[in-house]
């Protein structure tokens, strides 16, 4: 049986492909696990990770044929996902074709950076069968798109295209599917060559500050540390060099 999760690293960037095509990516309890691993096992040596879909979607979400009894213990395996993804202090890029439903939506929300293909459908799903949103969505989505249309896309779970999702800010960038990939890859790299600082900004993005007091205090503590990598150096160097800098992810 083929592997539910393909991982392979190169130049910095560690590619994980959901890997369940016949059903559309859906999750279930091994590809949770196996993709819940490869985000905590993250090796030093990946300095992004992409996050794609095989076949002819990202995601379905749920597995629906693997209903499990209890949802909340269920969920535990998503939410382990969830946090790994937030917690990695190194940017995941979504790469979005076909559909991205229900927890395959809420994974792609979880990401850092979203770059779909024309042919994207996106669509919460959850109200669909009688659910609530997961997986973080109830969170991330409200942040992107604010209150009111969170709202509007939770209860009666439209199916959004790439522009309209584009325009809502749902994703990042739309390209030609034929170019998905290249563009996906080409960002992917452009980010694992940055500095050190690019989890931090992530960090800083993640956890809002809940007044502008603690956004202060938060940034000023942050920089503190950015301003201590060999990076910070690096950034330095080359603007007075006049060059590239040359970042190490330290
Ligand atoms: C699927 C699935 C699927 C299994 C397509 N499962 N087979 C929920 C519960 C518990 C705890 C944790 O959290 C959650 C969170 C959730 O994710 S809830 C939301 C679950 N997802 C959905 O409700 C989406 C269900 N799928 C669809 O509505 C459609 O398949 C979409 C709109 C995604 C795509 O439609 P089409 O492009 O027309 O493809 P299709 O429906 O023909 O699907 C292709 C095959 O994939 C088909 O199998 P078959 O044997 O007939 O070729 C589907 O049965 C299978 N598949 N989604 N979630």
């Amino acid at each position: 049986m083929a592997d539910v999760l393909l991982r392979h690293q190169d130049e910095g960037v560690l590619y994980l492909t959901l890997n369940r095509p016949e059903v559309l990516n859906a999750f279930n309890e091994e590809l949770l696990e196996a993709l819940a691993q490869a985000l905590e096992d993250v090796p030093l040596s990946a300095r992004a990770v992409l996050v794609q879909g095989s076949g002819r979607a990202f995601s379905a979400g749920q597995d629906l044929n693997e209903a499990p009894r209890s949802y909340r213990s269920h969920l535990t395996h998503y939410n382990r996902v969830i946090r790994a993804l937030s917690r990695l202090d190194r940017p995941v890029i979504a790469a979005l074709h076909g559909a991205v439903a229900g927890a395959g939506l809420s994974l792609a929300l979880a990401c850092d950076l979203r770059i779909a293909s024309e042919d994207v459908m996106l669509t919460t799903g959850f109200s669909r069968i009688g659910l609530v949103p997961d997986s973080g969505m109830s969170y991330t989505l409200p942040r992107l798109v604010g209150p009111a249309k969170a709202f509007e896309l939770l209860a009666f779970s439209p199916r959004l295209n790439a522009e309209e999702a584009l325009r809502l800010g749902l994703v990042n960038r739309v390209v030609p599917a034929a170019h998905l990939i290249a563009e996906a890859e080409a960002t992917a790299r452009e980010l694992a060559q940055g500095p050190r600082s690019l989890g931090w900004i992530k960090q800083l993005l993640q956890e809002p500050s809940p007044n502008l007091e603690s956004a202060l205090e938060r940034e000023a503590e942050f920089q503190e540390q950015a301003g201590r990598t060999e990076d910070h150096q690096e950034g330095l160097r080359a603007f007075r060099e006049k060059r590239p800098p040359r970042f190490q992810g330290r």
